[in-house]
Parts: C-alpha cells; sequence; structure tokens
C-alpha cells in the first residue's frame, strides 16, 4: 500500500468537526502518517457559534519549522486548508521549500469564503496572499466563491456551464494547475465537482440537499486527499471523496440537533472500503 507521510497545515476548532478535527482521523483512515501543524486555535468554528475564541499561531511556525529542518524532517505532501494570517501564508510557502521531500505533493484548500462571503476573519490582504499560495500548489480544491477571489472573475449565484467554463478558464490563466472545483450545481437535484487537468475538464454530479452542512468543504478535501495520495487519479479521487462527503450528509441529515458539522465518523468504514 503506498503509505505517506502528508503534512496538514489548518485550525483547531476545538468543538465543529472541520479543519483539523476532520483532516486527521480522515487522512489517517486512508493510511497515511498525518504530521499536523496547527494554524490557530478556536474554541469553535466561525460559522454559527458566537463569542468564539481565535488563538494565531503564526508566532510559533517558525521555530516548529527550524526544528523540522535541523532533524531533516520532511514530507511527501503538504495539504494546506484554513490557515491563521496572511503573514503565516509566507511562512507556510516556506514549508514548501525547506520541508518538501523530492517530488512532494502540495495541495491547497484556499479556505475563506463560501456562498459569495469571506469567513469573518479574513480581508482582502488574506485574498492576496492566498492567491500566491495557491498558484504555486500543485493541486487546489477551491469553491465558486473562493475560485471568484482567486481570480477576480464576478461571483454569480445562479450560472450555467458557459460562467464555469470562464472561470476554469481564469484560474488556469491565473497559474492554476490541476483544480478541484466544488460545489458546481446547474440543477436542483444534483451538485458535484469539476476535474480540470491541463486541457482536461469532467465533471462529477451526484445527489443534492437543499440545505448545506458545515464542515464539508473540508471532508471533502482531506478525503480527497487521502484518495490522491493513495494513488487514485484526480478524478477518481474527486468522485470518491464526493460519494463520501454525501454518506456523511445522509448520516447527519436525520439529526437536526447536529447542525454544526457532519458525523464523518460512521461512513469512515465506508470511505475505507473505497479506497480498497
Ligand atoms: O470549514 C472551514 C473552516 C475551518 N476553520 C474555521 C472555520 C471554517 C469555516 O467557517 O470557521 C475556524
Amino acid at each position: 500500500m503506498d503509505y505517506k507521510r502528508i503534512l496538514t497545515v489548518q485550525d483547531i476548532s476545538c468543538v465543529g468537526q472541520c479543519s483539523l478535527t476532520v483532516a486527521l482521523p480522515i487522512l489517517s483512515a486512508a493510511g497515511h502518517e498525518t504530521c499536523i501543524l496547527p494554524s490557530a486555535v478556536l474554541s469553535t468554528h466561525t460559522a454559527g457559534f458566537s463569542g468564539y475564541t481565535v488563538r494565531d499561531l503564526t508566532e510559533d511556525i517558525p521555530a516548529i519549522t527550524a526544528h523540522w529542518q535541523k532533524e531533516g524532517i520532511c514530507f511527501e505532501a503538504v495539504y494546506t486548508g484554513y490557515l491563521g494570517s496572511a503573514e503565516q501564508i509566507r511562512d507556510v510557502k516556506e514549508i514548501f521549500r525547506t520541508c518538501a521531500a523530492e517530488n512532494c505533493v502540495t495541495i491547497v484548500d484556499p479556505a475563506m469564503a463560501d456562498n459569495g462571503k469571506l469567513y469573518p476573519a479574513f480581508d482582502m490582504a488574506f485574498v492576496d496572499q492566498m492567491k500566491t499560495l495557491a498558484f504555486e500548489a500543485q493541486l487546489i480544491l477551491p469553491n465558486i466563491t473562493e475560485a471568484c477571489l482567486l481570480t477576480g472573475y464576478p461571483y454569480r449565484e445562479i450560472y450555467d456551464e458557459a460562467y464555469i467554463s470562464g472561470l476554469l478558464d481564469s484560474l488556469r490563466a491565473a497559474g492554476a494547475k490541476t483544480v478541484i472545483l466544488t460545489g458546481v450545481s446547474y440543477n436542483e437535484q444534483t451538485t458535484g465537482v469539476v476535474v480540470m487537468e491541463g486541457d482536461s475538464r469532467r465533471y462529477y454530479a451526484h445527489k443534492r440537499y437543499a440545505k448545506g452542512c458545515h464542515g464539508t468543504g473540508d471532508v471533502y478535501a482531506s478525503a480527497f486527499v487521502g484518495a490522491f495520495l493513495r494513488g487514485k487519479t484526480a478524478y477518481d479521487a474527486a468522485r470518491i471523496a464526493a460519494d463520501y462527503t454525501l454518506r456523511c450528509i445522509e448520516v447527519t441529515r436525520p439529526d437536526p440537533s447536529h447542525w454544526y458539522g457532519v458525523k464523518f465518523e460512521a461512513v469512515l468504514p465506508e470511505l475505507i472500503e473505497a479506497l480498497r
């Protein structure tokens, strides 16, 4: 089996089933050694809770990575998610250079916005830094809002295939390599992802539930990374991650008290089976 040492850089939301509390178990279940670098510690995620605490760990990162360098520790893949500050993005780009094993795979989920809006912690200075990280990475997983912010392409809630095609052209022109564009839906019944690799663009669609769930972007990206690093093609990894995320939503939907995340743990065996 392909056993990879991955570094994932994202926040710890102590409660809320997103970022590291999702990435670590999913990547481990996918069979990879998963090293972590927390970008910040929050009492909860920022979507739907109020009065959450935040400790930005930007200051700690240079010493942590200097220690890894001294120990000769490097990673076969680096996967970034929700980051703590614009300044921290510079340090993360440095990790791509200093802690990368030969042929290291760099994957950026530019987790900063959804539904046409930036998350509360971020501003356009953060977006500008995120562009430099995203266009350096080998693979990015933006949703439509994030892809618009990365390119300046106008955000639209209602769109057609020509709009998505123009958005993908803009990403490519800006320097994006492989792109997994998430949350692409052309009708009420289905949603899906577009996988763009060079000149190839393929769409994978599946059932859509009217109400989205928090944290599914992180579940999706983590399952994608786990599958891709197990040697699946980008399209197959995108499909496996989409089917898994859909199952997470299905097991969570009957319990309205579980509004803050998805019960991804309950369907990990299905992800493991899909990776066989
Ligand atoms: O799921 C993305 C995410 C990660 N981390 C924090 C968040 C969010 C989305 O709102 O608030 C802290």
